[in-house]
């Protein structure tokens, strides 16, 4: 029975039944008893495998078919009237020839099935972050995460009352063709259709499709800002807390920095760290003039693979009950799970992600192919489990932001941490960001792509008015929170890594929050920026060895903060390529001009003998000779015909 008298609701979803033309339509209430009759039907059907209840209670396992195990970005379309609008780095399609062709996939796909009808909330339902989204499905599986990913029930259609607007999301599983597979984002008309797939990224709409690309669009157009971040606290010995948003690529370790335990002596002298989320931030200004940041969702939805009770003790802890596992190994000893990472001991006997049993023997850890579980294999884990939720993750009005942290996996160039020298420079180097790819999205690994503010898969719109948005958000905060980048990834020339990383960051998130105090501490101005005093660093007590015979000390430390100008001339060349080649126009003046300074002060002239280097580097400098950091500036080649705003 429909659950609502709104009626763009019940259009919505009498259109989906006349298009799906399903035998039964089901309306989700959330109820207890819904879900449990829900997860039931499932596990009898063999969608769902139930755990072991006395070591994993209400825990179940799911394995998607082999072709679609991650986020599609190349079938991934965002479908604006105007080509232009979806911008240069997204797929597009036109919004009839879309609207045309995924009817055509799903009609009467859901004959013989059942429509879930699923209305939900991202965000804390009532407040002023909070947006209504109706998901129709006919998978189970999608209902359950749905359930746990988000605030589901009778509780939304009630807030949106008889006339309220909603996103309309429109899942149909079909027969997981990845030939067909669509996942299309209509963000003038508020809808997301998406077809043959089953992947929690591409089909838990509430997620990257509406929280993400359609929010991001939204948020432009009445002036917030949707972002794939993660949000966290720090308490203070003394109580005080302080919160830090921050991006990174997908599966760069959002879900590590989020829940992180500082190292003992922190600990010892009463620092925490409490999560708020674990992806995503959407962000309003507030009275007072700061930033003020909500995680929309209400659980987790993490990457398995390396996590273990050292790399992430809450996020490990948060799925042992009430969780689903998708595409890790079943462990039948003891109907548990497993994934490489989580025990140095290999399990015994196993079905790996495939549902086929696995031999530990041969397993190699170098050759993906054989893996237990998934490399982008995932928990769906209530938020209300992690041991380290922070006690405002049900706020209305969200966490003030002191710092925006940007990051991604760099092996050189980037140092440990630096500082931008203001809100303008700090979304310029939000637009730099380039990391490597991960097994989150279809394709190869390890690649280093350009990825923006971590949005490159999920800005909703143009990505250079996307960089204008950020800068005229900047102009509305009095206060706002000040900007930084990370690298925790850098490495020596052997491969080593030589930062420790997860709790360890700790030490990191100490100086950046110093340097939002009203009186900060000092640090060096670089080239690229506001870079620490090494000694400004607490490595008391750590113990790395970067490779063997080599410990982490202050000069291992001093290096990875080391600022190399030569490089960093290539890689401002790199982003002047990357903006003139892949988002060619609609890029604010404010960032041709960070771009302008980075290759300025980085400019370096090179002595005599090393002519070659020298003429090659140069050569889309001016002609102005100077010793050391030109004085001339080598301006940024902007596109000759269009003009920035
Ligand atoms: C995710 C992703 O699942 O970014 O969070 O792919
Ligand atoms: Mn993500």
């Amino acid at each position: 029975m429909a659950l609502t008298k709104n009626k763009k609701v019940l259009d919505f979803v009498e259109e989906s039944a006349a298009l799906g033309q399903p035998d039964k339509i089901v309306w989700i209430d959330g109820s207890a008893a819904q879900i449990k009759a829900l997860k039931e039907e499932a596990v009898k059907s063999g969608e769902l495998i139930k755990l072991n209840e006395n070591l994993l209670p209400d825990c179940y396992l799911h394995r998607t078919k082999v072709n679609d195990v991650a986020r599609v970005e190349d079938r991934t379309f965002i479908c604006t009237k105007n080509k232009e609008d979806a911008g240069p780095v997204n797929y597009w399609m036109d919004p009839k020839q879309a609207y045309e062709l995924a009817s055509e996939i799903a009609r009467g796909s859901m004959k013989g099935r059942t429509m879930y009808v699923i209305p939900y909330s991202m965000g804390v339902v009532g407040s002023d972050f909070a947006k209504i989204g109706i998901e129709v499905t006919d998978s189970i599986y999608v209902v359950l995460n749905m359930n746990i990913m988000t605030r589901v029930g009778k509780q939304c259609l009630d807030s949106l009352g008889k006339n309220g607007d909603f996103i309309k999301g429109f899942h149909a599983k079909c027969d997981v063709d990845a030939e067909k597979r669509y996942i299309m984002h209509f963000p003038e008309d508020n809808t997301i259709i998406s077809v043959n797939s089953a992947y929690g990224g591409n089909v838990l709409l509430g997620k990257k499709c509406f929280a993400l690309r359609i929010a991001s669009y939204l948020g432009k157009n009445e002036g917030w800002m949707a972002e794939h971040m993660l949000i966290l606290g720090v308490t203070y010995p003394d109580g005080t807390k302080k919160y830090v948003a921050a991006a990174f690529p997908s599966a760069c370790g959002k879900t590590n920095l989020a829940m992180l335990i500082p190292p003992e002596h922190y600990i010892k002298k009463g620092y925490k760290i409490e999560c708020v989320g674990d992806d995503i931030a959407w962000i309003r200004v507030g009275d007072d003039g700061r930033l003020w940041a909500v995680n929309p969702e209400n659980g987790f939805f993490g990457v398995a693979p390396g996590t273990n009770e050292h790399s992430n003790y809450n996020a490990l802890q948060s799925t042992k009950r009430g969780t689903i596992f998708t595409n890790v190994a079943l462990n039948t000893d003891d109907m548990t799970v497993w994934w490489e990472g989580l025990s140095k001991e290999l399990p015994e006997h196993c079905i790996d992600w495939t549902g086929k049993p696995w031999n530990p023997e041969k397993f190699d850890k170098k050759d993906k192919s054989t893996c237990a579980a998934h490399p982008n294999s995932r928990f769906t884990a209530p938020a209300v489990n992690c041991p380290c939720v922070s006690p405002e993750f049900n706020s209305k009005k969200g966490v003030p932001l002191s710092a925006i942290i940007f990051g991604g996996r760099r092996a050189s160039t980037t140092p440990l941490v630096y500082q931008s020298r203001d809100w303008n420079h700090g979304v310029f180097v939000g637009s730099a960001m380039s990391s490597e790819t991960t097994a989150a999205a279809t394709g190869a690994t390890g690649v280093l792509r350009h990825d923006p503010m971590a949005m490159k898969p999920f800005a909703g719109y143009h990505m250079g008015d996307y960089f204008q948005h950020w800068i005229d958000m900047g102009k509305k905060v009095k206060n706002p929170p000040k900007i930084f980048n990370v690298n925790w990834f850098r490495q020596d020339e052997n491969g080593n890594f030589m930062w420790p990383g997860f709790g360890d960051n700790m030490r990191v998130l100490e100086w950046i929050l110093k340097r939002c105090d009203e009186n900060p501490v000092d640090a060096d101005e670089t080239a690229i920026g506001y870079v620490p005093k090494a000694e400004d660093i607490d490595i008391s007590e750590l113990d790395y060895d970067i490779s063997e015979g080599k410990k982490f000390d202050l000069n291992a430390l001093k290096e990875i903060l080391t600022v190399d100008k030569e490089k960093w001339y290539k890689e401002a060349e790199e982003i002047e390529n990357y903006y003139n080649t892949a988002i060619r126009s609609r890029i604010p003046a404010e960032l041709w001009e960070s771009l302008d300074t980075l290759k300025k002060n980085c400019y370096v002239e090179k002595p005599a003998a090393k002519k070659t280097t020298a003429a090659k580097t140069t050569a889309k400098k001016p002609a102005a000779k100077t010793t050391k950091v030109a004085t001339a500036k080598p301006a940024a080649k902007k596109p000759a015909t269009k003009k920035s705003k």
